[in-house]
């Protein structure tokens, strides 16, 4: 067991293997200053919360208090190893500025409550405009941080309770992408690989995905993999010079906003070489002759010049994948939340399916979830799908649930897709949506373009309801903020990206008055006198156990089958991979081994969607191309971003991550070690943009886009010249400042109202921006600007 300095040493030490050996087991562990294993009362079972990983872990408790954590050596996401943000993020939990009572606005300020008084003016608001206007008034945002039981209490209440459209989940700003591409490609969301295929693959090709800062687990098993016997090649497809550009055998910085052009390219190389697994695409596909009529257009010459790439690079890349024996892909944000996202992942999905690189060991696509509990949101039906990977536009699969919940099927709102976030904002910004209830994420730092975004949240005909562990920059804005509990101090279960899923429990209490969510969406149900059609009380569930057991029923028979597990079960054998029923009680490590898809069209979750233009297909047209329901083929061609550099904003301007920060900060900006890593905001401009805008590491740049700027410090290089990148954490909320700073660093002041037309997931990562000195900084410390991996770690 090992105690060690996450911060300088993110990955720490290398326990190298090779091809098809097992991970070695390596046990990360951080305790309070003095305290040492053998002083703690009790070590609670639990998993990491700052990232998709999943990562095993205990929580050590003392004297009541939550006092470090140690890795799991058993458990077969991480064998022991902890990120740095787990290492230290768990001291959070004891923050003296936690939310520890109910808040209501009176007389403009927001004032101390008790619940009672706090749920019933939630209450009288949700039954005067039920009265007033009906269901559609009323919406939910929710969070990729909660627990399954809590997803799926949430979207019961919301759909068959309220019987309203309007639920979603951040997952839309997430992973939206991810669960739209799997649909286009599989016909239903779920991921098809698993993370033992780190230990088999030849080539793994990591598409818009910084995992050595966002995953640094999942790298550490890359590096050792690196580090031993017959390595991987690594490609990386990243604009920035990232810890896995540096560690990559081949790195492709094109342009931000041309992921599409890129895969398209590759895939050209992949059929003109005839690198396509015929068999596997004859038995198992659909879609291949327009497929390769749309990338018979992109040539390396021609694609090069879009992504700003040399045609050499393109081809070299395009053999690496085509030449494998074992080829792993991961996707994340630098696709999804770039321009044409869902073409551009579902560009991967066509790279395996051409390849016959799926179901077998070594081989598959991870389409990367990014919060730890994303995958629960979208399977729990808390966004904008329905309980279970169920199908909207298919009458039987809403009838199904409405026996589930024994609710009329009416009372399921069908009409149309479930309302994406996006365009609840339009609603709430043109007052037919007048209640919003936002639990466990911080839009006002989070959403792009963040001046509209107050004014919608500020606006008096919202009745804005905010359930948080902090009072946030949003809960600013709340009519009623409602205090949680958080990770740690209740139970429930969450699964991660590779479709592990754990149980994790109630270590220590709340602090004073705060609540577990699943307490307080059950709480407000039974104030609103839900009932079943029996006339019981709906949900008919009342705890996390209960809840489990419901939502188990309700995932009987789906892609996400939880029959299998039990909460005594995950206590015994830790995290377990769905599905898992009594045929495959250990559950199931790769979806699609058989080469038969969830895709039936009388099973799958989606009819399609057009690439381009996002509009719906229609279940004809969708049996009549894929009767058999096999795995589809789907291109689409690469069109221009709206918005593009020109003279006023020669800069492309991308936005994301740091190892340190988790988001908005809420948690790790209260941890000191994580804070000192990152203390503020900075630019990262490559040498030549920074020589010729006169600046220098650590100078002070403003950054400015037709939306607002942004002051940040400068770092040099580690980008491609023309793009800049502002990490997103920023808001202005700080310890050191809690109300407030002069002058923007949020990256979102930056950042416009735009999405993919497929999955809606808003675009972060492509504007144009405009660069300019404003000075050097006061008394600015020698070296580099602080940003949690400096140079010398990397190297
Ligand atoms: N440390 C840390 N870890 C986290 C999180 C965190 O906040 N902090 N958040 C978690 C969550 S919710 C998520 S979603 C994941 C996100 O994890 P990642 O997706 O790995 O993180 P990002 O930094 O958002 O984006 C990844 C990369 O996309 C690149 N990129 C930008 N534009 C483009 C483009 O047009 N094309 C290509 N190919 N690449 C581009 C950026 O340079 C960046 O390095 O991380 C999870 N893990
Ligand atoms: N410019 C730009 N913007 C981005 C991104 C980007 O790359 N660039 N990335 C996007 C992505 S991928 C994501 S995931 C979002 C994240 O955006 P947010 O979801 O807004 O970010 P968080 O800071 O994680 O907010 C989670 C909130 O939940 C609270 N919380 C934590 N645990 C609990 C709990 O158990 N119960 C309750 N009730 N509350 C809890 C935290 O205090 C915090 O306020 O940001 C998106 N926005
Ligand atoms: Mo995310």
């Amino acid at each position: 067991m090992t105690q060690r300095d996450g911060i300088t040493d993110p990955w720490g030490t290398r326990t190298p293997y090779g091809p098809g050996e097992p991970w070695p087991a390596r046990v990360d562990t951080h305790l309070a200053d003095g305290l040492r294993p053998a002083d703690v009362d009790r070590w609670v079972p639990s998993a990491a919360v700052l990232h998709s990983n999943g990562d095993g872990l205990d929580i050590a408790v003392k004297d009541g208090r939550i006092a470090g954590v140690r890795g799991r050596a058993g458990d077969r996401v991480n064998h022991g190893r902890l990120d740095p943000k787990d290492l230290f993020g768990w001291q959070a939990n004891a923050s003296p500025d936690r939310l520890t009572t109910p808040l209501v606005r009176r007389d403009g300020e927001l004032t101390e409550a008790s619940w009672d008084e706090a749920l019933d003016l939630v209450v009288r608001r949700s039954k005067d405009l039920l009265a007033e206007q009906g269901p559609g008034a009323l919406g939910f945002y929710t969070s990729g941080q909660l627990f399954a039981e809590e997803y799926y209490t949430l979207a019961a209440i919301a759909r068959g309770g309220i019987g309203t459209n309007h639920l979603d989940g951040n997952t839309r700003l997430c992973t939206a992408t991810a669960a739209a591409a799997l649909k286009e490609s599989f016909g239903c969301d779920g991921q098809p690989a698993s993370y033992t295929d780190v230990d088999h693959a030849d080539v793994i090709a990591l598409f818009g995905h910084n995992a050595a800062e966002t995953q640094a687990v999942l790298w550490s098993r890359m590096l050792d993999r690196l580090a031993g016997p017959r390595p991987p090649a690594l490609l990386c497809v990243d604009p920035r010079d990232t810890p896995v550009a540096r560690a990559a055998t081949l790195h492709l910085a094109p342009l931000p906003g041309t992921n599409l052009a890129l895969m398209n390219g590759l895939l050209h190389e992949i059929i003109e070489h005839g690198w396509v697994d015929r068999g596997y695409v004859e038995r198992c596909t659909v879609g291949y002759d327009d497929l390769a009529e749309t990338v018979a257009a992109y040539p390396p010459e021609r694609v090069a010049g879009i992504c700003g790439l040399d045609p050499g690079e393109i081809r070299e890349a395009a053999r690496l994948l085509g030449t494998a024996e074992r080829l792993l892909c991961t996707v994340l944000q630098g696709f999804y939340q770039s321009h044409q996202a869902t073409a551009a992942a579902v560009g991967v999905n066509n790279l395996v399916l051409l390849r016959g690189m799926l179901g077998k060991p070594g081989a598959g696509v991870l389409q990367m979830n990014g919060q730890p509990t994303a995958e629960n949101t979208r399977e729990c039906g808390a966004d904008g799908d329905l309980t279970g990977f169920r199908n909207w536009a298919n009458d039987a699969h809403v009838a199904e649930l409405a026996r589930l919940w024994n609710v009329d099927v009416a009372k399921i709102p069908h009409y149309g897709p479930p309302t994406h976030l996006m365009q609840m904002l339009r609603y709430a910004e043109t007052g037919t949506l007048r209640f919003l209830w936002v639990s466990a994420t911080n839009p006002a730092v989070s959403l792009p373009e963040l001046h509209r975004i107050r004014s919608i949240l500020d606006s008096s005909r919202l009745f804005l309801v905010v359930q948080d562990v902090f009072r946030t920059e949003t809960a600013e804005f709340a009519d009623v903020v409602l205090p949680a509990a958080m990770w740690g101090e209740k139970t429930g279960t969450f699964t991660n990206a590779d479709r592990t899923v754990h149980l994790s429990e109630k270590a220590v209490e709340p602090p004073g008055h705060a609540r577990a969510d699943l307490d307080i969406f059950l709480d407000y149900a039974r104030r609103m006198d839900f009932r079943g059609n029996d006339g019981e009380p709906f949900p008919q569930w009342h705890d996390a156990e209960t809840a489990f057991d419901a939502w188990k029923d309700a995932s009987r028979g789906r892609p996400c089958d939880y029959s299998g597990l039990s909460y005594a079960k995950l206590r015994e054998t830790g995290g377990i991979q769905w599905p898992c029923t009594e045929d495959s009680p250990e559950g199931t490590e790769r979806l699609y081994a058989d080469g038969k898809f969830f895709a039936d069209p009388d099973y799958c979750e989606s009819y399609g969607r057009d690439l381009v233009t996002g509009a719906p297909m229609e279940p004809v047209e969708y049996r009549a191309l894929n009767p058999d329901g096999k795995a589809m083929l789907k291109a689409a061609g690469y069109v221009e971003a709206h918005e593009k550099p020109d003279e006023e904003h020669p800069y492309h301007l991308i936005t994301g991550r740091t190892l340190a920060h988790f988001h908005t900060r809420t948690k790790t900006g209260r941890v000191p070690q994580l804070r000192a890593a990152a203390p503020e905001v900075w630019l990262e401009v490559s040498e030549a943009d920074a020589a010729a805008a006169g600046l220098a590491e650590g100078d002070l740049a403003e950054v400015s886009t037709p939306r607002g700027s942004v002051r940040a410090r400068v770092r040099v290089g580690g980008i491609r010249d023309g793009v800049l990148f502002l990490p997103f954490h920023y808001g202005y909320w700080d310890v050191e400042h809690p109300a407030g700073k002069d002058g923007d660093r949020a990256a979102n002041e930056l950042t416009f109202t735009d999405w993919d037309p497929v999955s809606k997931q808003p675009l972060f990562k492509t504007a144009a921006a405009a660069l300019r000195r404003v000075g050097a900084v006061a008394m600015r410390p020698a070296g580099p600007v602080p940003a949690a991996v400096d140079e010398e770690v990397v190297r």
